[in-house]
């Protein structure tokens, strides 16, 4: 028996293992338990490995959706994303938190050339429902649909709006432990352990609707992002994409940052776990946050920003 939350084998012998549960007749395991009903945040054993999950997904049949969320999209998100062999679609979820003045279509464009990619790229929210029933239509369509992608995607949110179902959702990574079978009325449909990033801050999920921050940011100030610092040699627009909880301050700069990066006009700079910087003139960053942390990209959003 597995666990209806996240998937685990459920197991009464080791406490310490996943799938654990004082009764074993229950269909939840404890951590799912604890997480539904004191929301507490419990971390998983069983560490999940990408490779693993690629490798049983490329011989199944069946059809993909990938789900991406809108402030996580990076290279190795999209090189996930292209070793899936199966028939597949991207669906960027949580489009309620994607900011007003941004064109889904634009975005959509932008994303299929920046990052090549040939199929279809749809919207979608587990909390607005935004084209919940197109979605409904490829079930139906397709019959065995796997919905993956990197952890706290959304996975499982979707899920449940789509088959009123009962999957552990939480802010943490990696809440489901393994794939799950749920019978909709369109079709089958398996939720999954997301991906875990290689390089990543700990991830901090935005709430509500992300409100770009725009920075006139002149040569001799920074910014000053969390603990990290970022400042450009030209007088420039930074328009920050992040979720709004973070902490953000002008400073005097007193002192040279040790990493330089020439960007050219209309560059997202992306801080992986925490969104990106869209930079609108050729400039030179320089920033102390770590390479491993960083990457640039032609912007993702078009036009209608100031
Ligand atoms: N605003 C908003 N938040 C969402 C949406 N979908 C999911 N979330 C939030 O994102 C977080 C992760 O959601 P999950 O459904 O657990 O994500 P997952 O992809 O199943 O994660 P793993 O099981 O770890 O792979 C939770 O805090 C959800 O409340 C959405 O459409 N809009
Ligand atoms: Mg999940």
């Amino acid at each position: 028996m597995k666990c209806m939350g996240c998937g685990a084998i459920l197991q009464n012998t080791d406490k310490l293992k996943d799938g654990y549960t004082p009764k074993i007749d229950s269909k939840l395991c404890q951590r799912c338990f604890k997480i539904k009903n004191y929301g507490e945040n419990i971390v998983n054993i069983k560490p999940i490995n990408n490779e693993d999950i690629i490798t049983k997904i490329n011989k199944e049949k069946g059809f993909v959706i990938f789900l991406l969320d809108f402030l996580n999209i990076y290279e190795e998100v999209i090189t996930t994303y292209k070793k899936i062999k199966l028939p597949k679609i991207i669906v960027l979820t949580k489009s309620d938190l994607i900011p007003k003045n941004i064109s889904k279509n634009t975005l959509i464009n932008n994303l299929k050339n920046i990052y090549h990619i040939k199929e279809d790229i749809i919207y979608t929210s587990s909390k607005n429902k935004d084209n919940i029933n197109f979605i409904k239509d490829i079930i139906f369509q397709e019959k065995k649909v796997y919905f993956l992608g990197y952890t706290n995607s959304g996975k499982s949110s979707l899920i449940n709006a789509l088959a009123n179902s009962d999957l552990t959702i939480s802010k943490r990574s990696n809440t489901t432990l393994d794939f799950i079978k749920i019978k909709t009325n369109e079709g089958i449909i398996f939720d999954t352990p997301g991906f875990v990033p290689n390089n990543f801050l700990d991830n901090m999920l935005p709430k509500k609707m992300i409100r770009p921050i725009i920075y006139q940011l002149k040569n001799k100030y920074l910014l000053k992002i969390n603990d990290y610092r970022i400042s450009s040699s030209e007088n420039n627009n930074l328009i920050l994409y992040f979720t709004n909880d973070i902490l953000i301050s002008k400073r005097v700069k007193r002192e040279e940052l040790p990493k330089k990066i020439k960007v050219k006009e209309n560059t997202d700079l992306i801080i992986k776990g925490l969104g990106f910087i869209l930079i609108k003139k050729n400039t030179i960053i320089s920033t102390d946050i770590p390479e491993n942390l960083l990457e640039i990209r032609p912007t993702i959003i078009g036009g209608k920003h100031e």
